[in-house]
């Protein structure tokens, strides 16, 4: 049945043979570790971090950040949302045939490699935000399960000589993304659709790569990272509201 298939491709909860003996393998299993452990380390203690977006649940922050003048602030944003898993959020993060639905910001999206099951290399293509040139990326995408009922998608930059960096009209951009999710249910029950709430962590480093004005890429993130944000977890809400729970 439709379930049954949608089950099979849910992030696995034991990392794939075929990612561990791949070239890229130290750098995922390392940059994933490291996005998960601060994923989940606070802000409120930490000097420097603003709030600038707060709705419901969900609270974003920035750290005004600048590389030879390019704006390169890390974004950290928490979220609750209920009625979906940890591994459901981070399937329908990870799965690219989802991508379009929920992303705004995409003009393409190509996957380049097949890692395995719970690791691919995309190359994407951003709209363009007037005066600076048109972005690309290309990023490697890896799902896994950290803890109990912890599961996180980390995205990475990476190269491939198939895809070089700022040849055509785009500026290569390089990016660091992490989400992190961890579900809780009351000690006891048994966790359903009514009861489960998972806890999203959402970090985010982008550096544009070349010239863009700091007001304009501050103003475009202002407003795109909560619309994201919010777009994708309803939408996961959405998909999941009649499908049976995916712990
Ligand atoms: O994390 C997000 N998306 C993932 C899947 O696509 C992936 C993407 C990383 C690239 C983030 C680059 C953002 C810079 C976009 C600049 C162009 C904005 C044009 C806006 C025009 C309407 O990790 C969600 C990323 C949400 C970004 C706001």
């Amino acid at each position: 049945s439709v379930h049954t298939r949608d089950q099979v491709e849910l992030p696995p909860p034991a990392i794939d043979n075929r990612l561990t003996v791949h070239p890229l393998w130290s750098e995922i299993d390392r940059i994933s570790t490291e996005q998960i452990q601060a994923a989940f380390e606070g802000v409120g203690g930490e000097i420097g971090w603003q709030l600038f977006a707060e709705e419901g649940d969900m609270r974003m922050y920035r750290r005004e950040m600048e590389v030879d003048g390019m704006v390169t602030d890390p974004l950290k944003a928490m979220h609750k949302v209920r009625g979906v898993t940890a591994r459901e959020m981070c399937h329908y993060f990870f799965n690219p045939r989802y991508r379009y639905e929920w992303e705004t910001t995409l003009e393409t999206m190509t996957i380049v490699e097949e890692i395995s099951s719970d690791a691919l290399v995309f190359h994407q293509t951003f709209k363009r935000i007037w005066p600076a040139s048109q972005r690309d990326a290309l990023f490697w995408s890896h799902v896994r399960q950290s803890t109990d009922n912890t599961y996180a998608v980390t995205n990475h930059s990476t190269t491939n000589v198939d895809y070089p960096a700022n040849t055509s009209a785009c500026i290569r951009l390089f990016v660091t993304v992490c989400l992190a999710c961890r579900s809780s249910w009351p000690a006891g029950a048994t966790p359903t659709r009514e009861n489960i709430t998972t806890s999203i962590a959402y970090c985010s480093t982008v550096n544009p790569g070349g010239w863009a004005p700091a007001g304009v890429l501050r103003a475009v993130y202002k407003r795109e990272y909560p619309k994201f944000l919010k777009r994708f977890t309803n939408y996961v809400v959405e998909q999941c509201r009649d499908k049976p729970i995916a712990i």
